[in-house]
């Protein structure tokens, strides 16, 4: 009996790492994140390349945030300065209690992408997350 057992664990430890791999990430168009004192949530978004993505953003915060995606292949260091203008593919700025709609072209080049606060102190208080973009 304890074999048996033994053996149900054994096949369960195989297969829950197997059903983790073949779940495919599906990107989507439309996010809702929220902004608060110093975290996004989500931390991760997965989106499609090239399409216009629908961003409703609200900031529960007490101070003013920023979303800001850098471009493919960068990242910001230890933090935001003005070295990393240049590196900015879109940002947005939220006041505190606000809520908006907006919308931005995802890059065409799938891959991983950082986002951040660059309100400065922000980033090293923990808002900084990460954005896939996969092709469906
Ligand atoms: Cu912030």
């Amino acid at each position: 009996m304890r074999k048996i057992w033994l053996l149900l664990i054994v096949i369960a430890l195989m297969v829950v790492p197997l059903t983790a791999c073949s779940r495919r990430p599906t990107p989507v168009t439309e996010i809702d994140m929220v902004l608060t004192d110093y975290v996004f949530e989500p931390k991760e978004m997965i989106i499609p390349p090239g399409q216009t993505i629908t961003l409703n953003i609200t900031n529960k915060g007490a101070v003013v945030h920023e979303f800001v995606i850098m471009k493919y292949g960068t990242t910001i260091g230890e933090s935001f300065g003005d070295e990393d203008e240049e590196n900015i593919y879109w940002e947005v700025e939220v006041e505190p209690g606000q809520t908006m709609t907006v919308t931005f072209t995802s890059p065409e080049q799938p891959g991983q992408y950082q986002f951040v606060c660059g309100i400065e102190g922000h980033y090293t208080a923990g808002m900084a997350g990460t954005l896939q973009v996969v092709t469906p």
